[in-house]
């Protein structure tokens, strides 16, 4: 299996440029729950140790549905598969450049959560206008052991998310493992309280805000993704989720720029329009950069075949 690494503002994804499954020629969804039912050796093969680690997230390019896409995507994790992946949809357009199967301009990725429009405006620099976000649960509160009282918003950027800026922990790598432990205590106490996406969908992302630390910036975030690791980039959909929050509770008005920092310092632009019905359309941008070309290796004699995980 041939593999390209990248990082998009340091949060790892690696996508399957040769041997992926066949998952057929029907809708995303309809592909995604195949690669599950059939394949998660492959997501296991390639997410987890010893090829892959905890933070990587992978992505299979496959043939589109509508001939005006390039490809469709689906994104998979060391603990299952995603809806959309923003930084996920940057590294893919960054590492199909770097292939030379996709020029500057404007092209169209469908996943299994609607389609998106990326603009590959350099080789290294992409704008992503995503799926329709929105916010589902306004002002939301639970309490939290260790933390106290904790309120949020539930939103949807591509993925479901609680955004809340009730932790005070500082927002930065040497407290990542604190961070981690609150937000899956965050998260822990969300499905105590039965609280859920739309249809009793999963939150499966926490994300923790706090102030700036860049010139320019205007605000930091810590997410916690559904395999237990941190982003390290601010997360595509993360910040589609806040843009949605930020519109509902008119702090932010269409047009306006966003700029969300991560745990790590490196940054994503987001602004927003309304499109069709009235749905908020998020406009995520970021860099990623091209890290490994890579074959994974599969001894017969290996008794780990599908990694440890
Ligand atoms: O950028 O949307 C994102 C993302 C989701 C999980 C990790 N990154």
């Amino acid at each position: 299996m041939r593999v390209i690494d990248s990082h998009t503002e340091g949060e790892p994804t690696r996508v399957i440029v040769e041997g992926g499954p066949d998952l057929g020629t029907g809708p995303l969804a309809e592909r995604r729950a195949i690669f599950a039912r059939d394949f998660d050796h492959v997501r296991r093969f390639t997410m987890n140790e010893p090829r892959g680690f905890d933070a990587l997230v992978g992505a299979l390019p496959v043939p589109a549905v509508d001939p005006t896409a390039v490809a469709g995507i689906v994104f998979f994790n060391n603990v299952g598969f995603l809806g959309m992946c923003g930084h996920g949809t940057i590294g893919v357009a960054v590492t199909l450049a770097h292939l030379g199967r996709i020029g500057l301009g404007r092209h169209r990725f469908e996943t299994p959560v609607g389609t998106v429009e990326v603009t590959l405006e350099s080789k290294n620099r992409v704008s992503v206008e995503n799926v329709p976000a929105r916010v589902h649960l306004s002002d939301v509160s639970v309490e939290v052991p260790g933390i106290g009282r904790v309120t949020g918003d539930v939103a949807w950027g591509g993925n479901w998310f609680f955004l809340t800026d009730s932790v005070t922990t500082p927002i930065d790598l040497a407290h990542r493992k604190q961070l981690t432990a609150e937000a899956e205590a965050i998260k822990a106490a969300l499905v105590a309280a039965g609280v859920t996406g739309e249809g009793g969908a999963e939150i499966d992302h926490i994300e923790i805000f706090g102030p700036p630390r860049t010139e320019g910036g205007m605000g930091r975030n810590f997410v916690l993704c559904p395999g237990g690791e941190y982003d390290r980039s601010p997360c595509g959909t993360g910040t589609s989720a806040k843009l949605a929050c930020l519109a509902a509770h008119g702090k932010l008005a269409p047009g306006e720029t966003w700029v969300q920092e991560s745990v790590v310092g490196s940054r994503f632009t987001g602004r927003y329009r309304f499109g069709e019905g009235g749905a908020l359309i998020p406009t995520i941008s970021g860099s990623a950069f091209v890290t490994a070309e890579a074959r994974l290796l599969l001894d017969p004699a290996d008794p780990f075949p599908h990694g440890l995980g």
